[in-house]
């Protein structure tokens, strides 16, 4: 909605104590969910093609061919973002050795995507515009690097075509603006509540700049 610049408006959700209203309009509990008019949508990608679909100018490709290769990666998404999250949603360094191990194997696909199938510089996943992919990707990424200041896991230093990407991503407001300002602290707090041991990193880094 940011992209194609639609007013809107947001309602966050504790998602530890979800309110009754958004579970009678969530059908799995999970957010986002768009309310237009008095129809509730619900599912990333399902709001985001309807998104595309209703306000100009389309971002999904013309060509049929890409626009099933883009519906693809963007099926890849859980899988992808689980590899990176992986390395950080972990109660101990040992978990996360294992999965910093694990994760170049789907990460290596989406870089061999690019690759493959771009045909250009970029730097987004189709080229010089944001498409629906950039958006289904971009919030993975922004948690993993944020993350990764801290972990060094330097895993998308192996991934050059990845890391281009993710910097792209990182440096358009489109991407930056979509979350709140206090992303930082309360992706933070986030981390430290579900016991993830990565929060000590932050910790100590905050007690070292004391
Ligand atoms: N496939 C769904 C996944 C949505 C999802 O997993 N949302 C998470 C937050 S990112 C959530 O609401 N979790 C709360 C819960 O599962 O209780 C989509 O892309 O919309």
């Amino acid at each position: 909605m940011r992209a194609k610049k639609v007013e809107f408006e947001v309602t966050y959700v504790n998602l530890q104590d979800k309110p009754d209203w958004f579970l009678a309009i969530s059908p799995h509990g999970k957010v986002p969910v768009l309310k237009v008019n008095d129809q509730i949508l619900f599912e990333s990608n399902a709001i985001a093609e309807y998104l595309d679909e209703v306000v100009a100018p389309r971002v999904h490709p013309e060509d049929p061919i890409k626009r099933a290769q883009n519906r693809a990666w963007t099926d890849f998404v859980p899988d992808f973002a689980k590899a990176l999250s992986g390395t950080y949603y972990n109660k101990s360094r040992d978990e996360s050795d294992k999965a910093i191990a694990a994760a170049p194997k789907a990460l290596q696909k989406v870089e061999d995507a690019i690759a493959r199938e771009r045909g250009n510089d970029g730097p987004y996943f189709n080229g010089d515009t944001l498409s629906l992919v950039d958006a289904a990707y971009a919030p993975f990424f922004q948690r993993f690097l944020f993350v990764d200041r801290e972990l060094k896991t330097g895993l998308l230093d192996q991934f050059p075509l990845l890391k281009a990407w993710a910097e792209a991503l990182m440096a358009t407001e489109t991407v930056t603006g979509s979350v709140v300002d206090t992303f930082d602290q309360e992706f933070e707090k986030s981390l430290k509540r579900r016991g993830f041991w990565v929060a000590d990193l932050f910790e100590k880094k905050a007690a070292a700049a004391e």
